[in-house]
C-alpha cells in the first residue's frame, strides 16, 4: 500500500443516508493503538468462524469484548456474556475503543451512545459478508458505530428491503461509519475482500463494531 497516500488523507465527514455518516480518515494516529488492543482481545479471545444454523460457517472470523457478546450456533444468532469457546466471559472493551466509538457516535449526531459490545471482525482476501439487517440488539435507538482497520472493503449499503439496489462506498484503514436513526435497519454487507497487504494488518481487514444491547444476554 502507499503509505504516504494513506498519511495524507484529510479527515472528512460524509454523508451517506438519512442519519448515516462515513467519517473518513478519522482514526488518523489513533490506528495503531487501537489495532493493538483488538489484538490483545484477540489474544484472549481468538477470532473465529462460527457455526451457522445451516450447518455452514461464517466467511468472516469474529470475536467480541464487552459486557456481551455476539454469537452464531445451530440454534441462531444471539448476544451471550460467555465466549462458547472458552467458557468465559467476553475480555472488557478497551478503553481506547470506547473513547472511539463515544466520539464517532457523538459526531455523527449520537450524543448519547454508550456501547457495551464490539464485535471484532478479521476479514482475509475472499471473505464477505452478505446482505442483512443487524437485529439482535435489545434496543434499536442505538447506532452501529463501524471502524475498519487494514485491507479496503466495498460496503455495500442498501435500503429498507432486501431488493433494494445497494450502493458501494469504498471504505479505507482508518474510516468510520455510523447509522443509526431511520437508517438503523438498513441491509449492509461487505464485498469479498481483495488481496492485498497493509503496512500495520498485513493481507487482512479487522473491522470493529459497536452496539449497544442493554441487558439482554442470554
Ligand atoms: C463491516 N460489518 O465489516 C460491516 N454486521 O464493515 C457488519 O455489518 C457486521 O461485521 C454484523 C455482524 C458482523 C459485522
Ligand atoms: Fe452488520
Amino acid at each position: 500500500m502507499d503509505l504516504f497516500a494513506e498519511l495524507a488523507r484529510e479527515p472528512s465527514v460524509v454523508p451517506i443516508d438519512d442519519g448515516a455518516v462515513l467519517l473518513a480518515a478519522h482514526l488518523q494516529h489513533r490506528d495503531r493503538a487501537l489495532l493493538d488492543a483488538a489484538l490483545a482481545v484477540l489474544s484472549s479471545a481468538p477470532a473465529r468462524h462460527m457455526p451457522t444454523r445451516s450447518g455452514g460457517r461464517i466467511s468472516v472470523a469474529m470475536s467480541n469484548c464487552g459486557t456481551v457478546g455476539w454469537v452464531s450456533d445451530r440454534q441462531g444468532y444471539r448476544y451471550d456474556a460467555i465466549d462458547p469457546d472458552s467458557g468465559r466471559p467476553w475480555p472488557a472493551m478497551p478503553d481506547c475503543f470506547l473513547s472511539l466509538a463515544r466520539e464517532a457516535a457523538q459526531i455523527a449526531g449520537y450524543p448519547s451512545f454508550e456501547p457495551d459490545v464490539c464485535l471484532i471482525n478479521r476479514y482475509e482476501p475472499g471473505n464477505r459478508l452478505g446482505l442483512h439487517q443487524d437485529l439482535d440488539e435489545g434496543e434499536l435507538e442505538s447506532p452501529i458505530v463501524s471502524v475498519s482497520l487494514g485491507l479496503g472493503a466495498l460496503f455495500l449499503w442498501g435500503g429498507k428491503l432486501r431488493r433494494d439496489t445497494a450502493r458501494r462506498i469504498p471504505l479505507a484503514h482508518g474510516d468510520v461509519m455510523v447509522w443509526g436513526g431511520s437508517t438503523r435497519l438498513n441491509f449492509h454487507g461487505v464485498h469479498s475482500i481483495a488481496a492485498g497487504h497493509h503496512a500495520l494488518t498485513g493481507a487482512c481487514r479487522y473491522n470493529l463494531t459497536f452496539r449497544h444491547c442493554g441487558t439482554r444476554a442470554a
